[in-house]
């Protein structure tokens, strides 16, 4: 028999960690509330990334703590297929009332990468629906993040995501990423150029056929590969082209979905409104695993026309719409309406820029990116040596007392929405002694 100590680091294989160098020196959590988190040994932590992009309201809010607790004694699980509970049904009508205009249905999954296959298995079915089964080809993005399921590596572009993974889904095409840093270095928001990227989709099309092509999926706002965000004018583009072709568009909005951008959904904000967007993360405030595919009516009804006693879509989880996920979402939807916390996001995300392009000019600094309350600071690498830089801005920042994420030598900032102002300077602060002290 293998006993271990209570506190033997072993056993648990972590989630893109370095395990070896984290068993030897780990940093532990205990507890969190509001904007910080405790460590082991007692310190309190700035949370500058809301967890990973997903504790919007903070955390241990009081509302989504009792609406779990309460859950949990009135009925922990009911059977996800052909049997219901009414949250279920209460928390879709509400995503559905916050939503752009015509995303009539959501489809329940457990995590942003569980959604991102949803979605893709949907617009291949829906073609099927309506008798254009031989739209099978998908196209994503270079440097895309969709999760790591095999669809989502498969449409993604990250590169270390997809190497080790063998051959993947076929029939997959890549648009060229929108990160133009020659012409727009230091933008403040949206930059100026490079909406004319979309226009590789016309050559996609055009080596394909366009009836070949059964969706587009793309984060409006791209966030794990150290926050890339669209040029102006790009996402018009694509919209215009994917409609006019018959292709799906799928908007990736797990980390611009609930507040992130300081509007209910990267759709929103934009102002442009796509066929898909696939959620998770910020639904139920990172506190159950939940996730959810919005749907437009078009693309729902078209299953929905087959003899009433067919299953339409052969697919599904034995958590999707779990209770206390259900319970944890409508709470969490109350606590972003009751404290208006996607306006406060809209109201602080100038001084949050300020803070953010204040730094230029700071050792390594290479550029500073934003949009709503996400913020890039991107370091110039150690040579020979990539990550290294960033990942000793990480460690520096947590003993000063500040969680930041790092995506390859980029520092990404993304924190709760109810963020005040000398937090925002707390961040700045801490950023600046790290960069001037960093090797
Ligand atoms: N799509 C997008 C756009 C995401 O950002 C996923 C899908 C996958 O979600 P799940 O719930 O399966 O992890 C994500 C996740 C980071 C970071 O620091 C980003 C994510 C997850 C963990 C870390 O950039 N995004």
């Amino acid at each position: 028999m293998n006993v271990q100590s209570p506190n033997d680091l072993r056993a648990f294989w972590m989630p893109f960690t370095a395990n070896r160098q984290f068993k030897q020196n780990p940093r532990m959590f205990v507890a969190a509330k509001d904007m910080h988190y405790t460590t082991a040994d007692g310190r309190e932590v700035l949370d500058g990334t809301a967890g990973l992009w997903c504790c919007n309201a903070g955390h241990a809010r009081p509302k989504i703590v009792e609406a779990v607790q309460a859950q949990v004694a009135e009925l922990d699980y009911a059977p996800a297929f052909q049997m219901g509970h009414p949250k279920a049904f209460e928390l879709a009508n509400r995503l559905v009332d916050m939503a752009p205009a015509g995303m009539d249905h959501v489809f329940y999954t457990n995590s942003g990468s569980e959604s991102v296959e949803t979605a893709l298995k949907i617009a291949l079915a829906y073609h099927r629906a309506r008798g254009e089964g031989q739209r099978t080809r998908l196209i994503g993005r270079e440097r895309g993040y969709h999760g790591v399921n095999f669809g989502g590596i498969s449409v993604g572009g990250i590169v270390n995501n997809r190497k080790f993974f063998g051959t993947l889904l076929n029939g997959v095409d890549h648009l060229p990423h929108t990160h133009l840093p020659e012409q727009n270095s230091y933008s403040r928001g949206v930059p100026e150029h490079g909406a004319e990227l979309a226009d590789d989709l016309e050559r996609i099309v055009a080596l394909h056929g366009p009836e070949t092509i059964a969706a587009v999926i793309v984060e409006p706002m791209a966030g794990s590969t150290g926050v890339i965000l669209p040029p102006k004018g790009y996402l018009e583009r694509l919209r215009a082209i994917t409609e006019k072709h018959g292709i799906l568009l799928i908007f990736d909005e797990v980390i611009t979905g609930f507040g992130r951008l300081g509007a209910p959904f990267g759709a929103d904000y934009f102002g442009v409104t796509p066929d898909m967007m696939t959620t998770a993360k910020g639904i139920t405030n990172g506190v159950v695993p939940m996730g959810a595919v919005f749907c437009s009516g078009a693309i729902h009804d078209a299953f929905m026309q087959g003899p009433e006693n067919t299953i339409e879509l052969f697919h599904g989880y034995t958590y999707s719409g779990n209770p206390l996920a259900a319970a944890a979402g409508l709470a969490t939807l109350e606590t972003y309406r009751e404290e208006g916390l996607f306006e406060r996001c809209a109201e602080l995300a100038p001084y949050f820029e300020d803070m953010l392009h204040g730094l230029k000019g700071l050792p390594h600094v290479m550029d500073i990116r934003n949009l709503g309350l996400v913020g890039a600071v991107e370091l110039e690498p150690v040579a020979g040596a990539p990550t290294k830089r960033a990942f000793e801005a990480f460690l520096a920042a947590y003993d000063e007392g500040l969680l930041i994420r790092t995506t390859g030598d980029i520092i990404a900032l993304s924190p709760p929405l109810i963020i005040d102002k000398a937090q925002i300077d707390r961040i700045g602060e801490v950023l600046t002694k790290v960069l001037k002290n960093l090797a």
